[in-house]
């Protein structure tokens, strides 16, 4: 691994005059893309990538941020940087972000782009079986695991549900869990989609790239919907698996 990183690193300083940051990245870059790292194998460490290509530990450093931000890599502390393994996800299982990437040690957050209330419109009173005139929480989140863009989500809530948009810290079924307000059901479908523009900057992936995109409307025991969700997911992240049965 140690010789094919050097060639690989000497190749691209040879290849093109650009900072030593991006001469790395681009190393690591084609190490995963060929199969030299495979998904899940760690990638050598700061202070041994340093040494081998004669460079500073924070060239390394930027360019390790670099994958993590393309979602080629993923940091565990404590542990080091591993190539990124696709995200197995039920498509039956009533989970959250949240629930989903802590399964898998990692650190999921919720950046928000909106967050807000307001009165319903014909739509979401449609979704959310809401008379009009109903008050909603609005969310628009950018969902991160561990600085690593996996999903943007817009969510509304009834009001008679969650009574505050503040009440959510990072995980809307952690806020529902602390109210005691529980999930029982949902209605999901899944299309695929391309990122336009403006979601391809906010995920810092290039415009086009390939996503899922995934409406929820979650049920209370009593009926009542308490969600109404429409999340972009990565489509070069997940993998939905779903158990069948006959009949
Ligand atoms: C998942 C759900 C989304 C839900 C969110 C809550 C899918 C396709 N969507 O992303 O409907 O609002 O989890 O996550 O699974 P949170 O509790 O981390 O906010």
């Amino acid at each position: 691994m140690q010789d094919y990183l050097l060639n690989e690193y000497q190749r691209q300083v040879a290849a093109r005059r650009a900072p030593a940051y991006q001469h790395l990245r681009r190393t690591l870059q084609h190490a995963i893309e060929n199969g030299s790292l495979t998904a899940g194998q760690a990638l050598p460490g700061e202070r041994e990538l340093a040494r081998l290509l004669a460079l500073s530990r924070v060239t390394v450093r930027k360019a390790i941020a670099g994958l993590v931000a393309d979602g080629l890599v993923i940091q565990r502390q404590g542990a080091g940087t591993f190539v990124a393994e696709r995200i197995v996800k039920s498509f039956s299982a009533l989970t959250s972000f949240t629930d989903d990437l802590r399964a898998r040690g990692l650190d999921p957050r919720s950046e928000f782009l909106e967050r807000g209330s307001g009165e319903v419109t014909p739509e979401e009173a449609m979704a959310l079986n809401l008379s009009p005139g109903a008050q909603v929480i609005r969310y628009y989140r950018l969902r991160t695991a561990n600085g690593t863009a996996l999903a943007l989500e817009r969510t509304v809530v009834p009001a008679e549900v969650l009574a505050d948009p503040g009440l959510v810290e990072n995980s809307l079924y952690a806020a529902f869990d602390k109210l005691g307000v529980r999930p029982v059901r949902a209605l999901q479908r899944l299309r695929a989609i391309a990122f336009d523009a403006e979601q391809a900057r906010l995920m810092r992936l290039p415009e086009g790239s390939p996503g899922l995109f995934i409406e929820r409307r979650t049920f209370l025991d009593d009926g009542r919907v308490a969600e109404f969700t429409r999340s972009f997911y990565r489509g070069d992240a997940y993998d939905f698996v779903a158990e069948l049965h006959t009949e």
